[in-house]
């Protein structure tokens, strides 16, 4: 089993819903298993303004999937909420699911790079991870509650609603 952290986006069609639906389907997913998912959070668009805030969660699950294997299951899952891949870059998105982190693993394949390129950068990335692991540590010897520590704009608003995860 590997411990693989998934970022959860949403920024249309009801985020929250798409948020709390994202994580059921994920915990439904076969050979895996939801361990803690983090508080959801609200956050201003990164890329284009023109467009309506995110709602951000990260969850943990331990896995016997291979990386790819995941990856498809995951993009099948923001196909099924229907969202629809347009190319335009940065753009509003009904369900975007991230693979962060892939056990301690470091993949630079042409359909994934983990750990994923803007992690470290991203407030909505790094914040809800650090809530739920504190104390993990990126395959580049950073820690993650350092990094969440460190960055420079902390615009994000944790929601009082809350996501089970067991069940
Ligand atoms: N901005 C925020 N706040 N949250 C996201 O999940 C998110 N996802 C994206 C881009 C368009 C980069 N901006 C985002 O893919």
């Amino acid at each position: 089993m590997i411990t693989t952290y998934i970022g959860i986006g949403s920024n249309l069609s009801d985020p929250v819903k798409q948020v709390k639906q994202a994580i059921a389907a994920i915990k439904s997913i076969d050979k895996c298993q939801l361990i803690v998912c983090s508080s959801l959070y609200c956050s201003q668009p990164m890329g284009p303004q023109d467009q309506p805030d995110y709602i951000n969660a990260v969850v943990a699950l331990q896995t016997q999937l291979s990386p790819l294997a995941l990856l498809d299951t995951l993009q099948l899952l923001e196909k099924l909420a229907g969202r629809v891949r347009k190319g335009e870059r940065w753009g509003a998105r009904i369900l975007d699911l991230d693979i962060l982190l892939y056990g301690n693993e470091v993949i630079k394949s042409e359909r994934l790079i983990v750990p994923h390129y803007g992690m470290k950068e991203r407030e909505f990335v790094l914040l809800p991870l650090a809530e739920i692991a504190p104390d993990l540590t990126l395959p580049s010897g950073e820690k993650v509650q350092w990094l969440a520590n460190n960055l420079a704009d902390k615009y994000l608003k944790k929601l009082p609603t809350t996501v089970d995860a067991s069940g």
